[in-house]
């Protein structure tokens, strides 16, 4: 989609309503395709200051853009305003502000500025959005575009010593990666949860897991996905490993094993855990609340567990025997507390 969206089959629902009304959960991958690039040929043009990326911590979608955005160093050229975790029929709103209202955006739900663009939007309202701060405007809620135009169209603005978390050299291999990992386990835990039926449920249980197996294979000889440095690809899967023992186990049903009862994967998402940028980004308690409470129909009492004990992310992990150079030729952001 470029810039006039049409109504297609998506997964935003109203009531919480989220399980799928045929047999298997369909996202929807049809964005605003609009994006800030250095030529500007979409109208948005790279400019330090312009524009707000617009989150909430909850999301594993929107919590790729937190991270690579702290990885390269643009918070100062990007600023981020911050949803809460759960939304009503009208989606995510700004209620952990002041007054219920974005300090730079001055509007209570993120549905204004998709609404201002497009004043019939007809599909979900997502995190996360990249806003137009100078017309109050979504430019864009291509959600594998953001980051990677992150990493490619604001280099000039990067932090020194920001990472290359898109080399060209290995673009086609992150790609190839990145497809994987998006069809069996970052959608594919949402395709156990949302199923509407029995079949459709083992079927994307049967993915999520054979892909887990794979994606172990795959890291039990090599410390990061691709190459011997932290890429996109690396962001990608911790989003959605970091949320797997809190959620997606119990939640959505995806439960073979825990995150942590899988020895190479759980190694594996530790060292990016306690990596500056990954572990310092999580929310535990806004990531269980927007599940337990926005899903009703899976959740009906919005009763949020307690756990699980997240103190186990701080366990040393081994992977440094593995070689590898996390950052490359760069280094680490500064650490910062969550
Ligand atoms: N639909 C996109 C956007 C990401 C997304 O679905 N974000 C969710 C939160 S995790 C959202 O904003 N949902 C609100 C809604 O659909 O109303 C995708 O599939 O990648």
């Amino acid at each position: 989609m470029t810039s006039s969206p049409t109504d297609t089959a998506d997964d935003h629902t109203t009531g919480g309503r989220y399980v799928a009304s045929g047999e298997e959960f369909d996202r929807d991958t049809d964005y605003i395709g609009t994006r800030v690039t250095r030529d500007g040929r979409f109208g948005y043009p790279v400019e330090a200051g312009r524009y707000r990326l617009v989150v909430a911590n909850a999301c594993p979608w929107a919590h790729r853009s937190i991270i690579v955005r702290r990885l390269l160093g643009l918070e100062d050229v990007i600023s981020m305003g911050v949803c809460g975790p759960t939304h009503d029929e009208r989606s995510w709103t700004f209620d952990l502000d002041e007054g219920g209202v974005d300090p730079v955006l001055g509007i209570p739900r993120l549905q204004d500025a998709y609404l201002k663009r497009f004043p019939d939007y007809p599909k979900g309202i997502t995190v996360p959005a990249l806003v137009d701060t100078t017309t109050g405007e979504v430019v864009t809620n291509d959600v594998p575009t953001i980051t990677l135009d992150l990493s490619t169209e604001w280099t000039e603005h990067h932090r020194a010593g920001a990472p290359d978390l898109y080399p060209e050299a290995l673009r086609a291999e992150i790609d190839e990666v990145a497809d994987l990992v998006f069809h069996d386990v970052n959608n594919g835990v949402y395709k156990c949860g949302f199923a509407g039926s029995q079949r459709g449920y083992e079927r994307a249980y049967d993915s999520l897991f054979s892909r887990l197996d794979w994606l172990s294979d795959r890291l039990s000889g090599q410390r990061f996905l691709v190459g011997d440095t932290i890429t996109e690809a690396d962001v990608r899967l911790f989003t959605t490993l970091v949320r797997f023992d809190a959620v997606y186990h119990g939640h959505f049903k995806a439960n073979r094993q825990k995150l942590s009862e899988m020895p190479v994967l759980w190694d594996y998402a530790r060292d990016l855990f306690q990596t500056p940028g990954f572990g310092d980004t999580v929310e535990w308690q806004q990531i269980k609340d927007h599940y337990y409470k926005v899903h009703t129909d899976l959740n009906p009492t919005q009763i949020v567990p307690k756990g699980p004990d997240t103190g186990n992310w701080y366990v040393p992990h081994s992977r440094a025997a593995l070689g590898g150079r996390p950052f490359g030729d760069g280094t680490a952001p500064e650490p910062q507390g969550v």
